[in-house]
């Protein structure tokens, strides 16, 4: 019998291209596959995490004051090595590293930026729960061409990300990935090492049967939010929610993508300002959220338009379905500034 004809993210990419930038040159899915060759790497220490000397921490801090865990700093180096082995990418910042790196002689010929939060949830490794890899794609501004400073560089507003995706290293291994035209998933076939579309044109469901919170810290949380969740809790969106928290973000978030629901991750009194990285977590997040026809929001604002001022910035997230996020908006009403632009994102009485 004839092999079932498939389609690699390699090959899904290079059409892409074709269908959106027939001039580009290919250099983009070549960056890419530096992207995804990483992720291999690091996806097949997370298989063997109970047989080799992988788990557990290294005995340092990061840049954040978390304990870093050997496949943190395993997967954090496989990025930064096969990303340097891309002529095409200048800046590398992780959520791992305290600065941003510029790769030697690439400030004038450099194309891309990538950040990256090499393996995100990964207190979870000892105890066999899924963890992932984010990742997020920017051109590199004209200006930064004449700077040695690659900070300046990567501090850009969500909005302007080229690219942006994740891999769930979970009961299977799922990449999932936009360029701003859809969503689309690709399945870590094993037995021939590609990522092989599996979901194609992803769409987030308008609305859900999960909310997602660490409901540890609920006493923490600002009245209006819990005043939301309690709305949700009590049956006010007219079905009765179930409470799912992985503590993994990209995989709270993967479940939220294909089952809607909404993931809530608001200020608490240990983290005012939210806990997830805006660089690394929420904008990559984001992009794909609204490209799934979902809503992503800090509480105040669309959480692509916040422009950073630091590199390790965290933020507010709150991101899920169009109905969940429109009632989410009931009780934690945006800015003032931005209310015309939530309404409109949200399509409720704009
Ligand atoms: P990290 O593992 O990259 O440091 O990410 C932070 C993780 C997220 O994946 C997850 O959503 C969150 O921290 C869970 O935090 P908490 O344990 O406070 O609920
Ligand atoms: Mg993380």
């Amino acid at each position: 019998m004839d092999e079932p004809a498939i389609v690699t993210v390699q090959q899904h990419i290079l059409k892409e291209q074709h269908q959106h930038s027939p001039t580009a040159s290919g250099s983009f899915s070549w960056l890419l596959s530096g992207i995804t060759l990483a992720t291999k790497m690091t996806e097949a220490r997370v298989r063997r995490a109970g047989l080799l000397d992988v788990i557990g921490a290294v005995g340092n801090t990061n840049t954040h004051g978390e304990q870093q865990q050997k496949l943190d700093v395993f997967a954090d180096r496989a990025l930064a090595h096969c990303l340097c082995l891309r002529e095409n990418v200048a800046i590398i910042a992780s959520e791992e590293c305290e600065d941003a790196i510029l790769f030697d002689g690439r400030a004038g010929s450099g194309k891309y930026i990538v950040v990256f939060d090499p393996l995100d949830g990964s207190s979870n490794i000892d105890v066999n729960v899924s963890v992932g890899t984010i990742f997020s794609i920017l051109e590199m501004p004209e200006d930064a061409r004449f700077s040695e400073d690659p900070t300046e560089a990567v501090l850009q507003p969500g909005t302007r990300q080229l690219a942006a995706g994740y891999v769930v290293y979970g009961s299977s291994t799922i990449m999932v990935y936009t360029t701003g035209h859809g969503v689309h998933g690709f399945t870590l076939d094993p037995s021939i090492g590609a990522y092989v579309l599996s979901h194609e044109n992803i769409r987030m469901p308008e609305s859900g049967n999960y909310y997602s919170s660490n409901d540890a810290y609920w006493e923490t949380f600002p009245e209006p939010y819990r005043d939301y969740l309690t709305f949700l809790r009590k049956g006010g969106m007219g079905r009765r929610y179930a409470l799912r928290y992985i503590g993994s973000l990209v995989a709270d978030f993967h479940r939220t993508l294909l089952r809607g629901g909404v993931f809530l991750y608001p200020p608490t009194d240990a983290n005012p300002q939210g806990k997830l990285r805006l660089l690394y977590e929420a904008n990559p997040v984001a992009f794909i959220a609204e490209q799934a026809g979902g809503v992503a929001t800090d509480g105040r604002q669309r959480v692509l338009d916040v422009t950073p001022t630091d590199i390790h910035q965290r933020t507010p997230l709150i991101v899920g379905g169009r109905s969940e996020l429109a009632e989410f908006q009931r009780f934690v009403p945006p800015g003032e500034r931005e209310s015309n632009a939530s309404r409109e994102l949200l399509d409720v009485g704009a």
